[in-house]
Formats: structure tokens, C-alpha cells, sequence
């Protein structure tokens, strides 16, 4: 952490901590959207394979995306979170399934 000088009253000078400037890089939310036809063990795929979930994991959220229309993968920088969308779309496009992954800001 910068450092800088301060003058102290009926002092000299004082080191005090510079106050911090910059804001942390936002993140982003990657989420799934259901959808009535790619199938279920589809999903519980991409979420094992792009999202590092174990099989029971990538259960929990594909039956939460399943039953509420969205559901979140994880929260990453925003270069990552496209980087995610980007290969789930592919792959699903690639396997003739209409599944959709979006980003939004956290
Ligand atoms: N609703 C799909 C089905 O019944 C399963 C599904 C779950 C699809 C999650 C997309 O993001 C999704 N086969």
C-alpha cells in the first residue's frame, strides 16, 4: 500500500496509509435460462464440464434453472463470464440445443 506524508497538528510530519483510488473490476453473473427442449442430462453436462460442478452440483442448479427459468453458474470477471457464455453457446449449438447463457453485472 502507497504511503504518504501528513502534516500532524503540534507535530512533524506523520505516515499515514493513502486511501485506496481504485475500484475492484466488477463481476458477472453467468446464468442459464431453461428452455423446453434441451434435455436435462444436457444441461447437467455443460455445468460439469465449463463450471467445474460434480454431477450432484450440476443437478441442483439444472432442477433450479428447470423449475424457476434462470439459474446462476458463477460469478467471474468480465473477459471469463464471456469467455463462458461464449463456449456454452457453441457447444450447445454444436449438439442442435436451443440453450441459452447470458451475463449480467452482479
Ligand atoms: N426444461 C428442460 C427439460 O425439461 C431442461 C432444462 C434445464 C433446459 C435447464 C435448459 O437451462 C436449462 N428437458
Amino acid at each position: 500500500m502507497a504511503i504518504r506524508k501528513q502534516t500532524q497538528p503540534g507535530e512533524g510530519l506523520a505516515l499515514e496509509p493513502e486511501r485506496q483510488r481504485t475500484k475492484p473490476p466488477p463481476l458477472y453473473k453467468v446464468l442459464l435460462l431453461n428452455d423446453d427442449y434441451t434435455p436435462m442430462e444436457f444441461v447437467v453436462v455443460v455445468l460439469e464440464r465449463f463450471f467445474r460442478m460434480s454431477r450432484e452440483q450440476a443437478t441442483v442448479v439444472m432442477l433450479k434453472v428447470h423449475r424457476d427459468g434462470r439459474g446462476v453458474c458463477g460469478v467471474f470477471p468480465r473477459d471469463l463470464a464471456t469467455t463462458k457464455v461464449e463456449q456454452v453457446a457453441a457447444f450447445a449449438q454444436r449438439h442442435g440445443h436451443p440453450l441459452a447463457c447470458v451475463m449480467e453485472e452482479n
